[in-house]
């Protein structure tokens, strides 16, 4: 008899036609928005789920799902599921590194590049009829080449952020837990570890790039906005809470910092009602990752470990090893 699988989200039918040669699928093509009870109750009822980064898979859910062997996330961060509780429950969880790495980076720069030379609001502006003539000093920006690069969070893909920042002939600082090894820190444009105060500092364009946990909630706070300076930029592709939005939305507000660009927010997608009424942020529905392929990529890397996991393999991005090793439930 198949495996009964849940696919917590709309999909790309062919990944769907792909779990369903394996599984009997229950699927949510409609797209419709479960309450934390309805996810419970269909995920009790399977063996394995594809989930995305919206669903909430805690200790109670797990620990209720008996039947449950896999969770399989279609994104590389994984702050949505209680990983340990998970591996107490004998539950597989996966993620999808690394097939979104370079796409993230493109968007990071996207970003970078819209808040510092003020490329939405001036479409704003424009279409709002203000566009009458030109004059010197309309809608100035801040140089992107030549400027001091902080990224907070020197992963694969902030590495791949530095790589890029080459051909704009930055300096580049980080900040990371760790060093990187001297041939990855010359790959990533030369990039300097410095503390998290001596960046905020220096830099004149932080990125953020750093996973979300209890350990970086409100990593940007009111008192590191005001380390920056009052040129400096601020985006956000990584996590909603790691900014604390309240305090960023007073520094935008008081140009204690130019300007920011968030693609992803406290509570999303209800962000602050307060970030629409500010001119000098810019601001996107978390889609860093979200060109077709890599979104392809994405969802085929999370369908071929619901299948590893399911089928007696290694999925081959297994976040809680141990789990394998334990007796099939
Ligand atoms: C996803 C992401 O689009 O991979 C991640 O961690 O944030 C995004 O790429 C989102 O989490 C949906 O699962």
């Amino acid at each position: 008899m198949k495996k009964k699988i849940f696919i917590a989200r709309a999909i790309f039918p062919e990944v769907l036609d792909r779990l369903a040669e394996y599984f009997e699928v229950e699927a949510n093509q409609a797209d419709r928005t479960y309450t934390a009870d309805e996810l419970a109750a269909r995920i009790s009822g399977v063996d394995g789920a594809l989930v995305t980064g919206s669903e909430r898979i805690g200790a109670d859910l797990l620990a209720a799902s008996t039947r449950l062997k896999a969770v399989c996330n279609m994104a590389v961060g994984y702050n949505n599921i209680d990983v340990d509780a998970a591996t107490r429950a004998g539950v597989m969880v996966t993620n999808t590194p690394d097939v979104l790495n370079e796409t993230t980076a493109d968007f990071g720069w996207a970003l970078m590049m819209a808040c510092a030379r003020r490329v939405t609001e001036s479409e704003h502006w424009l279409r709002a009829g203000n566009w009458t003539k030109w004059r010197y000093d309309t809608l100035l920006g801040a140089d992107v080449h030549g400027a001091t690069l902080g990224i907070v969070g020197m992963g694969r893909i902030g590495q791949a952020i530095a790589r890029r920042s080459l051909g704009f002939d930055m300096q580049v600082l980080y900040h990371n837990r760790s060093r990187l090894a001297p041939e990855l820190e010359v790959r990533a444009n030369n990039a300097r570890w410095v503390g998290k105060e001596e960046l905020l500092h220096s830099a004149d364009h932080v990125i953020l790039v750093l996973p979300y946990s209890p350990q970086t909630h409100h990593t940007i706070g009111a008192a590191e906005l005001a380390l920056m300076k009052p040129s400096a930029t601020l985006t956000n592709i990584a996590r909603g809470g790691i900014v604390d939005d309240v305090a960023l939305i007073a520094a935008l507000r008081e140009r204690r910092i130019a300007a920011a660009a968030l693609d992803v927010f406290e509570n999303e997608p209800a962000l602050h009602p307060d970030f629409l009424g500010l001119s000098n942020v810019v601001l996107t529905p978390h889609i860093a990752s979200a060109s077709e392929p890599t979104r392809r990529a994405m969802a085929d890397c999370a369908a071929h470990n619901l299948i590893a996991a399911l089928t007696g393999a290694l999925p081959p991005n297994l976040l809680n090893p141990a789990c394998a090793q334990k007796d099939a439930k």
